[in-house]
């Protein structure tokens, strides 16, 4: 069998197992990107997800030394539920970006690129082949650029003709020479809608991202959030998904080719006051298979903290002091004064006042200041 031959029947085969995009490229070394993943380094952009030295991350070789092309893969996942459940007044609720919607993609796409795997072991027994998705040293958008899925937009996701940018990316390298397919020749033109909707300012140009900036990263971290950030979260849980939203590109798109990647209304829109205090089995029952759940339970919960303050849910007075008082982790205690502070009615400060007496942590302790502040502010108005 020729190597055209088995491309073609690849990309028959990538068809039948639920695969919607298929592109090859060759395993060279990514110049361009060595480059800019060093100035982004220089620049402090990253946000330090990223695994392997920028040389693993641009010599496929470095990876699999008998490398000489990767088949790269996208699949579409869905932006809008159907019967989204509301959140209101009485049961505020928070939102998971969409790229955690349904079961988590790495086990999607891992399965599916398993499955490719067998179809070529079973035609070229001696091939050598390596997979990856998110968690590899390659970059998934510029091999998926090289391969021809799409073009990298300036919100920095990869936009394909079909789907938009709403697809998941996941590569093979391979020891079989394929023909490299072109890349797509398409630009965003003179757009910058994506640029200035960015609420943190993270985009600082087209097609550069400070990760630090960016509240997909900011809503992963443990710690306590930055000031500067907590207006900016709104009800977001996990991700974010307003450069994406905005972007003429995704107009209308809305693909549900995968019963995978359909969203579980009440996980990806959960009621934020039942989060507070989940027991750790609860909580992994209910989120435990969905992506977002990788950093664990602390992130989500301080984020739905977050939540309720900008909400300024009174009805979360009772729960959120429950927390503050009895919450191991000072990231959440802390979270919960500031919280309480937001929404400022009397209860809440008096609650922070008597919590302030025998607090010892001193970040704690300075959230709680915080908190106090609201009151001050509050009446100035
Ligand atoms: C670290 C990481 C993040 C970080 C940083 C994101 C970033 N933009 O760099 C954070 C946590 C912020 C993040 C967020 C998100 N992520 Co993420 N993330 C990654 C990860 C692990 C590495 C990305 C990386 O190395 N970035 C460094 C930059 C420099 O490189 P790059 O974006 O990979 O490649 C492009 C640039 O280098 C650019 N480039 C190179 N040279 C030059 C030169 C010039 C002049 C220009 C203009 C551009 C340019 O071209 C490359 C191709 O587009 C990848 C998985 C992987 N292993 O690749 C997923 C990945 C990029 N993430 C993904 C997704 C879905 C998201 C979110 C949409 C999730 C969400 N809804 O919250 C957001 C999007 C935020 C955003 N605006 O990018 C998808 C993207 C799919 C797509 N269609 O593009 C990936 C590929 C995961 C996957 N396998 O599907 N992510
Ligand atoms: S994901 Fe959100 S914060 Fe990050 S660049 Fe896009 S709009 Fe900005
Ligand atoms: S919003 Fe405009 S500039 Fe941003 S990625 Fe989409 S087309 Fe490009």
């Amino acid at each position: 069998m020729t190597t055209e031959q088995l491309k073609q029947d690849i990309i028959e085969y990538s068809k039948k197992i639920g695969i919607d995009k298929i592109g090859f490229a060759s395993a060279d070394v990514f110049t361009e990107l060595k480059e800019r993943l060093k100035q982004q380094q220089e620049a402090g952009y990253q946000s330090g997800f990223e695994k392997g030295t920028i040389t693993e991350r641009t010599e496929p070789r470095r990876l699999v030394p008998e490398a000489k092309s990767i088949i790269s893969i996208a699949l579409a996942y869905p932006t809008q539920i159907k019967d989204a459940p509301r959140s209101t007044k009485q049961t505020r609720r928070g939102i998971f970006a969409r790229a955690s919607w349904g079961i988590d993609y790495h086990v999607v796409l891992r399965e599916r690129l398993e499955k490719l795997m067998e179809f070529i072991q079973e035609r070229v027994p001696d091939v050598t082949l390596k997979s990856m998705v998110d968690t590899g040293e390659l970059s998934d958008r510029a091999v998926a650029e090289r391969a021809g899925i799409g073009f990298s937009g300036k919100h920095t996701s990869i936009i394909t003709e079909e789907f938009g940018s709403f697809v998941y990316l996941g590569e093979l390298i391979t020891s079989i020479p394929f023909q490299p397919d072109a890349p797509v020749e398409d630009s965003c033109g003179d757009c910058r809608i994506c640029l200035d909707a960015c609420p943190t300012g993270a985009l600082v140009e087209g097609g550069r991202l400070n990760a630090q900036r960016c509240i997909a990263f900011l809503t992963q971290t443990k710690d306590f959030l930055p000031d500067e950030f907590r207006s900016k979260f709104g009800n977001r849980i996990y991700g974010c998904d307003t450069c994406q939203m905005v972007c003429p590109r995704n107009k209308k798109i809305d693909f549900h080719l995968h019963e995978e990647f359909e969203p579980e209304p009440d996980v990806v829109k959960p009621k934020l006051i039942p989060m507070l205090r989940m027991s750790n089995r609860d909580f992994r029952d209910k989120f435990g298979h969905i992506a977002g759940f990788w950093r664990g339970k602390k992130p989500l919960q301080r984020n739905a903290i977050l939540a309720l303050g900008h909400y300024r849910d009174q009805h979360a007075v009772e729960e959120l002091i429950a927390v503050m008082k009895d919450d191991p982790r000072p990231e959440i205690r802390g979270t919960a004064a500031w919280a309480l502070g937001k929404i400022g009615v009397d209860e809440a400060f008096k609650a922070i006042e008597v919590a302030r007496e025998w607090e010892q942590d001193e970040h704690v302790l300075f959230e709680m200041e915080k908190g106090m502040e609201f009151k001050t502010k509050y009446a100035a108005q």
